[in-house]
């Protein structure tokens, strides 16, 4: 079936071919079928148009005005933007045989900046999938191949041609995670395997999201089945590891660490394997700080009066429906003191002839995300309050723990903090993200005796922080003056007071 839907698509394309050749009279328009061929995907599809409205009828001479046409679509995976060039297939949602709609997921794809989920534009049988898990699938080129069912009264020039002559726009359709059918690629794998389309079923999570029980109650409606309760929530793919000594109730549960990472392990074999995605991102961007000499500088702040204080609001927070942590008065400390040193706020182009100063502070913070290391960014810290920084940044840690950050999320950095303190470090040497230009890594905050102004031993909240800048634009001085009043801002909270907008 799919080889003849294949075939009567060839001969459809070749009778378009052959209805514009008829009808173009000018000898410019009139070119060689070889030189169609060669042109221009949207020049082409738009003289094959003119031709259209005589195919039309054309095809409704062929199969009849009621019959049925077949057509193998090939599905294409289109720009993402960003300069990505390619991505690694993560997850397959269908197989071949399958049945789609328009709007269902057919797959999961991670490039080095984001998780993308792929959905069909169509609906029909997907007749063969281009790759296999964990393959590198390139921007442009086909993906899967859909055979669609279309009345030739209601066909589109597009779905009809079969050779990849279309608009990349076009033929592809794919949405960041999480904005259309939401749901974890745990539960569209069960939907996949009982044959659900995710389409149907009512999501009873946050947002719509479908989860475990929606799935499981869909399908003991369709079979009469009776479901014990659920003793659980959403199921996600992989949750992140325990990274504080508290965690938060936003936070996974925290599992302990395995006493030997696998079986393989033990037998003792070496595993190689290529490196993907967000390592494969990693690998490009430490290779890039490399060429970046860093200048290190480490200092002690004592934050005994911002825990008296957090302790207050973080109740106040969440009657806001937010967890306040000590990150959002760091970033905004942060944004207070780039205001003042706009240097550690800029970069240096690549033939280092030129620095921008950024009007935004786009603070750049590490997370442990389920996908790894991640750096989504708060943006416009400047104009934001301490508040709106704690709700931005729950938002991020939501997304990061279900492997849902975004490109638009990971991308526009202008200075970084990594608290490597939840995870339990205390001192760290940063490495700067280019094209910034300093970045700052915070330890863990401890109880440690220290002396008061009458020389009494009292308990202190310490905290190091250890800063990295670009010795090429910033010197010592400047970064020491940037974390003298950084480090003011917060050993005495009230005074950013004076200064928030
Ligand atoms: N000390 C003590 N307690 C802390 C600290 C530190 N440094 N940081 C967080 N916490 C507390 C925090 O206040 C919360 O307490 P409660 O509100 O009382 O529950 C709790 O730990 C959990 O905080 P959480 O981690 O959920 O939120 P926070 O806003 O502090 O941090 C985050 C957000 C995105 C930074 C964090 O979730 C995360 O992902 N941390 C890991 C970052 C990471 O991987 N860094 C390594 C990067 S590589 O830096 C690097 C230079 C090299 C070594």
């Amino acid at each position: 079936m799919a080889t003849m839907a294949r075939g009567s698509s060839v001969v459809y394309r070749r009778l378009l071919i052959h209805q514009y050749r008829r009808r173009c009279s000018s000898a410019q328009e009139a070119r060689s079928l070889a030189t169609l061929r060669l042109l221009p995907t949207p020049t082409l599809d738009r003289k094959l148009q003119v031709c259209s409205r005589s195919f039309q009828m054309l095809g409704r001479t062929l199969h009849g005005s009621a019959a049925c046409h077949r057509a193998v679509v090939q599905f294409k995976l289109s720009d993402i933007g960003e300069g990505i060039t390619e991505v690694t297939v993560k997850e397959w949602y269908v197989k071949e045989g399958d049945r789609v709609s328009q709007f269902d997921s057919i797959c999961e794809v991670q490039s080095d900046k984001a998780s993308v989920t792929i959905t069909s534009r169509y609906d029909g049988v997907v007749t063969k999938l281009y790759y296999d898990t964990d393959d590198i699938a390139l921007v442009g080129k086909p993906l899967v191949d859909i055979e669609t069912e279309s009345t030739s009264d209601v066909i589109q020039e597009e779905d009809v041609v079969e050779t990849p002559a279309m608009a990349r726009e076009e033929h592809t359709h794919q949405e960041i995670k999480g904005l259309k059918t939401q749901a974890t690629p745990a539960v569209r794998r069960l939907a996949m395997e009982n044959n659900i389309k995710l389409s149907e079923v009512v999501g009873s999570g946050k947002d719509g999201r479908i989860l475990k029980e929606d799935i499981l109650n869909f399908l003991a409606k369709q079979t009469g089945a009776i479901l014990p309760p659920s003793p659980f929530g959403e199921i996600r793919t992989s949750s992140p590891a325990p990274t504080g000594p508290h965690r938060s109730p936003l936070s996974p549960v925290p599992k302990p660490p395995p006493l030997a990472a696998s079986l393989r392990d033990l037998a003792g074999k070496d595993v190689t394997e290529p490196l993907k995605g967000f390592q494969k991102a990693m690998v490009k961007s430490m290779m890039a700080a490399l060429s970046i000499p860093h200048l290190g500088l480490c200092e002690q702040v004592d934050l005994s009066r911002l825990v008296a204080l957090r302790a207050e609001l973080k109740t106040e927070a969440r009657g806001h429906g937010l967890k306040l942590s000590y990150m959002p008065f760091f970033i905004k400390a942060a944004s207070l003191c780039l205001t003042r040193f706009p240097i550690l706020n800029a970069s240096l182009d690549e033939s280092c002839q030129n620095i921008t100063y950024k009007a935004s502070h786009n603070i750049g913070v590490a997370m442990d995300t389920s996908l790894g290391l991640l750096v989504p960014t708060v943006k416009n810290v400047q104009l934001l309050s301490i508040l709106e920084v704690a709700q931005e940044l729950n938002r991020l840690q939501e997304l990061g723990a279900a492997g849902q950050l975004g490109t638009a999320d990971l991308s526009g950095g202008t200075f970084s903090l990594s608290n490597i303190g939840s995870i339990g470090g205390t001192y760290a040497k940063p490495v700067i993200l280019p094209p910034e230009v300093a970045i700052g890594a915070l330890g863990k905050i401890q109880v440690l005796p220290r002396f008061d102004v009458s020389g009494h031993v009292t308990r202190a909240h310490i905290m190091n922080v250890s800063w990295s800048a670009d010795h090429r634009i910033i010197d010592g001085a400047t970064m020491c003056r940037f974390s003298n009043m950084w480090r003011d801002f917060l050993q005495n909270p009230a005074s950013m007071l004076l200064h928030l907008k």
